[in-house]
């Protein structure tokens, strides 16, 4: 069978004390190790000249689109609050063409953590800067200390959705964020929800891409809960 290449966005490290103060361009290894394990071949894309996006998704059969930091809130019309984390201009606006150009190219999409945010927005869509500004908020969605290979939170998984093949209908998640979907995009639909009610899944409602994004973290815990293993393994050879 023909492998995919998986691209995956990168992200950068500045003044990097490993490196003597220079900066780095990485990824999370365990994306690299699930995309691998799951038929996959995958090539990290360096955040660089928006205009180079359409070189780099032609190069690719699929894109994925890791966490990371917070999205800067003028991209869906929002002055930065004061609970802003730290936000990357270049990667806003690098990862946001990839997204447009895999979107234009149908190529399938999964989008994960700050990616599943990103893509909300690139389509129209809006995010609370911080969950405090959430009124109903009520689940600890950044489960730190507990580690990522610890599901910590429940989910409700749509049926007839994508997720509900992989997923039963209420399963239990790990969570590492502290913002969350406000106004989904129109071309989107929720497939997954938090006991408070956050979107948690979504996939695309129109369109000409295939889309799968959640804000949990399945590239922490693929090792040890086989519905994420099959979570990446539906992406890389079935999307
Ligand atoms: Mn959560």
């Amino acid at each position: 069978m023909k492998k995919n290449i998986i691209g995956i966005a990168g992200n950068q490290l500045f003044h990097s004390p490993a490196l003597g103060g220079h900066s780095i361009t990485y990824t999370p290894d365990d994306f690299v190790r699930a995309v691998e394990e799951a038929g996959g071949i995958p090539l990290v894309l360096p955040i660089t000249d928006p205009e180079k996006a359409n070189a780099y998704i032609s190069l690719v059969d699929k894109l994925l689109v890791p966490g990371g930091q917070d999205i800067d809130p003028l991209l869906y019309g929002e002055e930065p609050r004061p609970k802003l984390g730290l936000t990357t201009p270049a990667r806003d606006r690098f990862e946001a063409a990839l997204l447009e150009s895999a979107l234009a190219k149908g190529r399938p999409i999964f989008a994960v953590c700050r990616g599943f945010q990103l893509l909300n927005i690139v389509l129209g869509g809006s995010l609370y800067q911080d969950l405090s500004e959430y009124p109903d908020w009520r689940v600890k969605h950044d489960q730190l200390p507990t580690e990522g290979i610890f599901p910590t939170h429940s989910v409700t998984i749509a049926k007839d959705s994508r997720l509900a093949a992989l997923f039963s209908e209420k399963a239990r998640v790990n969570s590492f964020h502290h913002q969350a979907i406000k106004k989904l995009a129109d071309d989107l639909e929720a497939t997954a929800w938090s006991a408070d009610h956050l979107i948690e899944g979504y996939q695309e409602k129109t369109g000409n891409s295939k889309i799968i994004g959640v804000q949990w973290h399945p590239e922490l815990d693929f090792r040890e809960q086989e519905n994420e293993r099959k979570l990446f393994e539906y992406f890389v050879n079935e999307l």
